[in-house]
Parts: C-alpha cells; sequence; structure tokens
C-alpha cells in the first residue's frame, strides 16, 4: 500500500510476474488485487491496493473500503513510497495517519523508498554558506537519515529498473517467515531459519 502513483502494481507485477495494470496516472487501480506468491518454498498473499491520497474523489470512497480492509487484515504492510516526488515525506505522513486511524501500526511494515532511478537534487556550491534546503539532500542523505531514524525496517528500490529487488525480497521473506513458523510451528523450517532467529540478515 502507499500513496498514489508510487509504484505499488508496477511491483506487484515484479514481485507475482502478474500483469496487474499500472500507469501514470492517479488511481490507476480501482480495486485491490491479490496475487498468490511463493518465494523459498513459503506461499504468502500479495494485495495490491488503491492508492492512498489526503482528499479521496467521492466515487473512489466505495472502492477505497476494500483497501482499508485488507490493511486492516495483512499480517504485513509494504509501504511503498515515491522518492522521486519533491513531497514524498508529505504522502509518508498521509498514509501514516490513514494506518493511525485504522489502528494498524503495531503491524510489521516495511517502507519501500521506489523510484530511485528518478530521484533528482541540487547540488549546492561548496561555497554556498546559505541553510541547505530539501531539495539539497542526495539519496545518500535520505537513506542515512530514514535508517537513523530506524521506525522501520527501509530498502531503497526502482521497480521499473529493478534496482535492488533481491534485497527487497530477503526483508520481505525474513517478515513472512516470522509469521509463518509462528503460526504453522510444525512445519519444518528451512535450513536457514536458524540463522534467522539469530537476528541475522538474510542476503
Ligand atoms: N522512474 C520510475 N517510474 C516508476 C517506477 N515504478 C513505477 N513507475 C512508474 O510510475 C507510474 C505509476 O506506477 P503504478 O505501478 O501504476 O503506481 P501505483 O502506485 O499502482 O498507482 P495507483 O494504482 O494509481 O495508486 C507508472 O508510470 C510506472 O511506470 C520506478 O521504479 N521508477
Ligand atoms: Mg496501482
Amino acid at each position: 500500500m502507499g500513496y498514489t502513483n508510487v509504484g505499488k502494481s508496477t511491483l506487484m507485477n515484479l514481485l507475482s510476474k502478474s500483469d496487474v495494470f499500472a500507469e501514470n496516472k492517479l488511481f490507476a487501480t480501482l480495486d485491490t488485487t491479490v496475487r498468490k506468491v511463493v518465494i523459498e518454498n513459503i506461499p504468502f498473499l500479495l494485495s495490491d491496493t488503491v492508492g492512498f491520497i489526503r482528499k479521496l474523489p467521492h466515487d473512489l470512497v466505495e472502492s477505497f473500503k476494500s483497501t482499508l480492509d485488507e490493511v486492516r487484515e495483512a499480517d504485513i504492510l509494504v509501504h511503498v513510497v515515491d522518492i522521486s516526488h519533491p513531497n514524498f515525506e508529505q504522502h509518508i505522513h498521509v498514509v501514516n495517519e490513514t494506518l493511525n486511524d485504522l489502528g494498524v501500526l503495531d503491524k510489521p511494515i516495511l517502507l519501500v523508498f521506489n523510484k530511485i532511478d528518478a530521484f533528482k537534487y541540487t547540488v549546492r556550491d561548496e561555497d554556498d554558506l546559505t541553510e541547505p534546503g530539501p531539495e539539497h539532500r542526495s539519496l545518500d542523505d535520505l537513506k542515512r537519515s530514514w535508517m537513523a531514524r530506524g521506525a522501520y525496517p527501509s530498502i531503497f528500490i526502482s521497480a521499473a529498473q529493478k534496482i535492488n529487488i533481491s534485497e527487497l525480497r530477503a526483508a520481505l521473506m525474513g517478515l513472512v517467515k516470522q509469521i509463518h513458523f509462528i503460526r504453522y510451528p510444525n512445519t519444518r523450517p528451512p535450513e536457514d531459519w536458524v540463522e534467522f532467529q539469530d537476528g541475522e540478515q538474510e542476503v
């Protein structure tokens, strides 16, 4: 889930190798789409949702309700953000407000910063002594500040250019496994489960 036009459907297509409608316009997705995905022999359901926005067009309220149900019932929330958008932080805020209203902020959340290929910033002159603005933050600056906040695990990707997708898959699988083996304790854990329990990052 995430703000509208951030690349949720593009990412869904990539992870589930399906063909969910993706287009560069607001609200390309008008209902929730669920796909079964199997990674490392563990099946789970991946659901693509309608985009969040501050003021929802009236005729979308109904279709948005199913998105809210989906979010309420999900085990893991993948919050997709368009980091190339100048207002991406405001978008995160709008989405988080909705999650807060739904009372789902205690669910595991993976923050996925998408469109790193389209990310641009203004390089400051070395002798520029004025206060740096948000437009001067490089991708590394943003990575550092989001990692430092440590609120949620964050991954920086490009769904369109397929950058860092294996890192995203690994992070997602880490969360899926935690839930899978709590829910199905009798299923034989894969070899790497012990490592995972030790808190090691999977690659
Ligand atoms: N540059 C760039 N564009 C991307 C990336 N991922 C998606 N897009 C483009 O962003 C636009 C929106 O993508 P969608 O996948 O439809 O976005 P969405 O979040 O599902 O949008 P809604 O369903 O309308 O909320 C499309 O034109 C995509 O091609 C990316 O990593 N980089
Ligand atoms: Mg979509």
